[in-house]
């Protein structure tokens, strides 16, 4: 349980936590230390590392060289179970309780459950909730599920206390990496609200003033991907770590 505590100490003692979620086809070499130094610097608290589909297939070898680069806690967010890999911390274990496949409720668990065992990774038990974003996402896709509408923030919130009420120690509110809408505030909010467990917003989240909503709605992890995927971008990761570190900032 050591990262989960690290991530509720974060919670506790910062507000919420930042994460960033780094994927291996969209950074070399070069820019990921340089990258990850700055998140480092900027106040980032954790990396989540993995992805919907990995086309250049060097997860392994990527998560070696993140894990020479950091002490802050890695945590693989799997696009596969053949993403489950030795060199992270902690991994997110994620049923996707928005959908209806099998497949991704149970399925590939078995198939990956062995492995975490073996390579002592600490299971993270995450229900994913996809939200429809405007567009049909990648994990949307991937998963062969129906998202929750958009403005039904009911159904997201029964969904929540569902994966709640079956152990599940996360929700993940997701609109799917590069979304052209995050989720709503009040889908945010009834969730938060209804649930006990932290609430993790990610998901077409490009400004730190909407990363700010999402915490002041009730969200305790923040993660972002694509728009830092943009080096032009870099110098906003410290704003988006005050923003969601909202104890501190209230604190100054
Ligand atoms: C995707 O929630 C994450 O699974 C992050 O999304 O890449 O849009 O920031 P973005």
């Amino acid at each position: 349980m050591k990262t989960y505590n690290y991530l509720l100490n974060t919670i506790s003692q910062k507000g919420a936590a930042y994460l960033v979620l780094l994927d291996p086809d969209k950074l070399n070499d070069n820019d990921l230390s340089r990258f990850i130094v700055h998140c480092e610097h900027s106040g980032v608290d954790g990396f989540l590392v993995g992805g919907s589909l990995m086309i250049n297939g060097h997860f392994e070898s990527f998560l070696d060289k993140v894990k020479t680069l950091t002490s802050l806690p890695i945590i693989i967010f799997p696009g596969s179970e053949n993403q489950v890999c030795q060199s992270a911390d902690a991994i997110l274990f994620i049923s996707v309780v928005s959908g209806r496949n099998a497949e991704h409720l149970i399925g590939k668990h078995v198939l990956a459950a062995p492995l975490i065992k073996k390579y002592n990774l600490e299971p993270i038990s995450t229900g994913y909730i996809i939200v429809e974003s405007g567009t049909i996402t990648t994990a949307e896709y991937m998963s062969g599920s129906l998202p929750v509408p958009r403005n039904k923030p009911e159904i997201a919130a029964a969904t929540g206390l569902a994966a709640e009420y079956l152990g599940m120690k996360l929700i993940y509110l997701e609109a799917g990496s590069g979304a052209d809408k995050p989720v709503t505030n009040e889908m945010v909010k009834a969730v938060s609200s209804y649930c006990s467990v932290p609430v993790i917003v990610g998901g077409g989240i490009r400004s730190p003033q909407i990363a700010r909503e999402k915490i002041e709605s009730g969200a305790k992890i923040i993660v972002t991907g694509n728009f830092l995927e943009d080096i032009n971008n870099w110098g906003l990761i410290k704003e988006f770590a005050d923003a969601v570190h909202v104890k501190l900032t209230l604190a100054v």
